[in-house]
């Protein structure tokens, strides 16, 4: 079999088939990955939704037997809207970050996996192929270093020249024999834009994230939200961009690709207070396609609730107090009283009273102390 042929035809096919940069890497073991992680995980910087077992995220010969190779795909999305918001004074809205406009990703890049699958399984058969996108146990981005897709920026993304960091990352291990492309220089240079435009300094050093500080991350927990953190979410409902936004490499870069991956701005910027009582079956219908609801309708309700506090928007009092008042969860309950304390003023201050005298929960009582601790200073 002619693999260097092989290789090319699917190069060709990838294009048609509207993938936006293909690359190819042995299968080996990630070693520099392997320290990378166990350090992170002595320091408590991971997440918690990465694959647990690290031995599998860096030794691809766990996941399919005898692997040769394994390709990168990436596919480029849009950093601008087309179509914008009406803005109207007072409508305060929230934003979700850009990879989570229009379709989830997910299924985009699972489809065009799927179809590269297809195409080889046919000329190679017994082929051997396992794709993944995201939830799969590869760390993505170290494949597409590895792949040429990209280099590792000091902001953590995988940047292309071609089109920035603003690209969804997938693979394919493979146990066809291709050969593999070159990783890329890179081009951070002295630039420390990502690390200074970073809100909570979750960047510890260039490359080396604490995601336990990030914005992206803290906007998909469930809990409470640390205190520190919570000004600077700002109108943040899904996801973090600054460190995207700041970077000089991304500068003028829009792509419109793929029509799936247009955002709805009305979902990609949803007004604010119908979201604190937004239904389950609305949620679905509204955010259920979006990469963004895959937590559930909780953390993008609480996040809601602190972009209210941010615009210290007065006439959200009311949704407040609702929420104060008869939203069975603690944690919106409490949240909302943090932001009641933030908004002030009179109406506040008597709903937040109110409810210390009725609420049992110590975690939201804490949170109306502080509320009105806010009010009175
Ligand atoms: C867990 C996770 C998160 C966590 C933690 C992110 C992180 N930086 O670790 C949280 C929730 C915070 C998050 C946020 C985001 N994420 Co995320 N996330 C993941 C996930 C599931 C695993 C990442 C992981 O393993 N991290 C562990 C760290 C250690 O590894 P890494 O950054 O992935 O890999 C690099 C480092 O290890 C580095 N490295 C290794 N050794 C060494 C040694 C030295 C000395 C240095 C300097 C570096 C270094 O090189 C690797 C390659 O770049 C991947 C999907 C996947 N299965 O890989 C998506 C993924 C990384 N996320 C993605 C995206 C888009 C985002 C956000 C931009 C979303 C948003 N707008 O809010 C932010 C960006 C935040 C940031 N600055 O990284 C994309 C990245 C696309 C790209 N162009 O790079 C991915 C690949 C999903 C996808 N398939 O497209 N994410
Ligand atoms: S996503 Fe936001 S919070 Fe996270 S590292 Fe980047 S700028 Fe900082
Ligand atoms: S902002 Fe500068 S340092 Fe950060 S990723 Fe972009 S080029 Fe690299």
């Amino acid at each position: 079999m002619d693999y260097r042929q092989l290789k090319e035809d699917l190069i060709a096919y990838s294009k048609e088939i509207g993938i936006d940069k293909i690359g190819f890497t042995t299968a080996d073991p990630f070693g520099e990955l392997k320290n990378r992680l166990i350090r992170q995980q002595e320091l408590g910087y991971q997440s918690g939704f990465e694959e647990p077992v690290i031995e599998k995220r860096t030794n691809p010969a766990l996941l399919l037997e005898k692997p040769r190779s394994i390709i990168a795909i990436a596919l480029a999305y849009p950093s601008k809207m087309s179509v914008r918001v009406e803005s109207k004074k007072g409508a305060r809205r929230g934003i979700f970050a850009r990879a989570s406009w229009g379709l989830d990703y997910h299924h985009i890049l699972r489809d065009k996996l799927a179809k590269l699958e297809a195409f080889l399984a046919e000329r190679v058969p017994g082929a051997r192929l396992k794709s993944m996108v995201d939830t799969g146990e590869l760390a993505d981005r170290a494949v597409a270093e590895r792949a040429g897709i990209g280099w590792s920026g000091k902001n953590c993304s995988i940047i292309t020249p071609e089109f920035g960091s603003y690209v969804y990352l997938g693979e394919m291990i493979t146990s066809i024999p291709f050969e593999p492309d070159m990783p890329m220089e890179d081009k951070c240079g002295t630039c420390t834009k990502c690390l200074d435009a970073c809100p909570t300094g979750a960047l510890v050093q260039g490359g080396q994230l604490n995601a336990q500080r990030c914005i992206a991350f803290l906007t998909q927990t469930k809990g409470f939200i640390p205190e520190e953190f919570r000004d600077k979410i700002g109108n943040r409902i899904y996801g973090c961009d600054s460190c995207q936004t700041a970077c000089p490499e991304n500068k003028g870069r829009d792509y419109h690709f793929h029509q799936e991956m247009e955002p709805d701005p009305e979902t990609a910027k949803p007004l604010l207070k119908p979201i604190l009582t937004i239904s389950n079956r609305d949620f679905k219908e509204r955010f259920g396609k979006v990469a963004g609801s895959w937590r559930g309708k909780k953390p993008i309700q609480r996040n809601a609730i602190i972009a209210l506090a941010h615009f210290k928007d007065e006439t959200a009092v009311e949704d407040l107090k609702e929420v104060v008042e008869k939203d069975p969860r603690p944690v919106m309950r409490g949240t909302a009283a943090w932001a009641l304390g933030k908004i002030g003023g009179a109406d506040a201050s008597f709903i937040l009273e109110k409810a210390r005298a009725v609420e049992k929960d110590a975690d939201v009582l804490a949170e109306i102390e502080k509320g009105i601790s806010m009010i009175e200073e």
